[in-house]
């Protein structure tokens, strides 16, 4: 089972049972036509849980995804690739902004999603719990897991709900710059001297597996799909975007002279489909339910984070009051 900490009664099929039909009815009509949800339509309560849990996993994997990166700020190698990677970073976090803002719109407020991630309640991205050993797996993670977000996104920013979708917009027009500048980090070093091209290589290796399961667990395995789809929440199944993205990055990266560490994978012509070596899902069921190798540390960050910033949460809601500010 797939679905842990976050899963919520509402999954139930019964919670339709319970809408009243003619609502529901014009709803899925609406949804059918291609309109936009707005906040204040009528929806189903299966529809507002489904996309709180979305938008808010969606929210957490921005932050937490800003840390495997954002270690590498102080140690990138030169000025230019410093101030690129500072950029990236920030802009993530702003990503974060956004979608908290989205997710707000559908009832739960910001502070109850990040007491959710710290206390391991919320899921986020299963691929940020994973270390960053050297320059080149932070380069891997711009380019591969950033491209992997945007065939994920620009797919679901077609959907149906208005505020996760024009957020998904404005975030995908970032994440474009972020690609360019992940593929020119990783060709820099692909084409460089043996030392390099060998990092960037043994970064490919240890970052294939995590790029194969970004997209979600096999639709065979896959808990949430069917709902999602039906509403137009997600656009494409998770295999589907794996698909695609197989379509559009092996060639990419076997152009630079890479070499993808999974002898199974290739192109079924016959199909149509990439087979490739099935991904340990065991693991990643591990990983997102808290127990992977870097999860503790991901968590303790932002749990330091909240409670350094907390005064001045407390400072900006209450301006003329007297705080004490903890040592660091
Ligand atoms: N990691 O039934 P499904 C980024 C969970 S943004 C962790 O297939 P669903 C930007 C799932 O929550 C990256 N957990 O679920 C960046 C559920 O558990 P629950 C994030 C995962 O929702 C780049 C259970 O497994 N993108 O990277 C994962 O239909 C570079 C069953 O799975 C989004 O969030 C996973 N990979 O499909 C930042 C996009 N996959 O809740 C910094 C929006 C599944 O029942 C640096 N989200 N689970 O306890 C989606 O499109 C979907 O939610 C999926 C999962 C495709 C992620």
């Amino acid at each position: 089972m797939y679905g842990g900490g976050n899963t919520f009664e509402a999954t139930k099929a019964e919670d339709l049972e319970q809408e009243d039909a003619v609502k529901l009815a014009e709803f899925e009509a609406r949804i059918a036509q291609g309109e936009k949800i707005e906040p204040d339509d009528w929806m189903p309560r299966l529809y507002r849980m489904q996309l709180i849990r979305m938008i808010e996993q969606h929210a957490h994997s921005e932050i937490i995804g800003a840390l495997p990166e954002g270690t590498w700020i102080t140690r990138a190698p030169g000025f230019r690739r410093k101030l690129a990677l500072m950029a990236k970073v920030q802009d993530e976090v702003g990503h974060a902004q956004l979608l908290y803002s989205a997710a707000e719109t559908l009832g739960k407020s910001r502070e109850e999603m990040l007491t959710d991630l710290i206390n391991g309640k919320s899921k986020y991205s299963n691929v940020f719990n994973y270390p960053t050993y050297t320059w080149a797996d932070s380069c891997i993670i711009s380019w591969l897991i950033d491209a992997g977000a945007i065939v994920n996104q620009m797919a679901n920013s077609k959907g149906s709900y208005g505020p996760y979708c024009r957020a998904l917009e404005r975030i995908c027009a970032e994440e474009a710059f972020h690609l360019k500048y992940g593929h020119d980090s990783v060709v820099f070093m692909a084409t460089g001297s043996p030392a390099q091209r060998q990092m960037v290589q043994e970064a490919l290796n240890r970052w294939w597996s995590q790029i194969m399961t970004f997209f979600g667990p096999s639709d065979k395995l896959s808990v949430h799909t069917e709902t999602l789809m039906r509403w137009k929440v997600k656009m494409a199944s998770n295999d589907e975007c794996r698909q695609q993205y197989l379509d559009m990055y092996v060639p990419k990266i076997r152009e630079i002279g890479l070499t993808i560490p999974d002898p199974h994978l290739h192109k079924n012509e016959q199909t149509g489909q990439w087979e490739y070596t099935e991904p340990d899902w065991e693991e990643f069921r591990k990983v997102i339910n808290g127990d992977g190798p870097c999860n503790a540390e991901r968590l303790g960050v932002r749990r330091m984070a909240e409670e350094r910033g907390a005064w001045v949460r407390l400072a900006l809601k209450n301006p003329t009051a007297k705080y004490v500010r903890p040592l660091a």
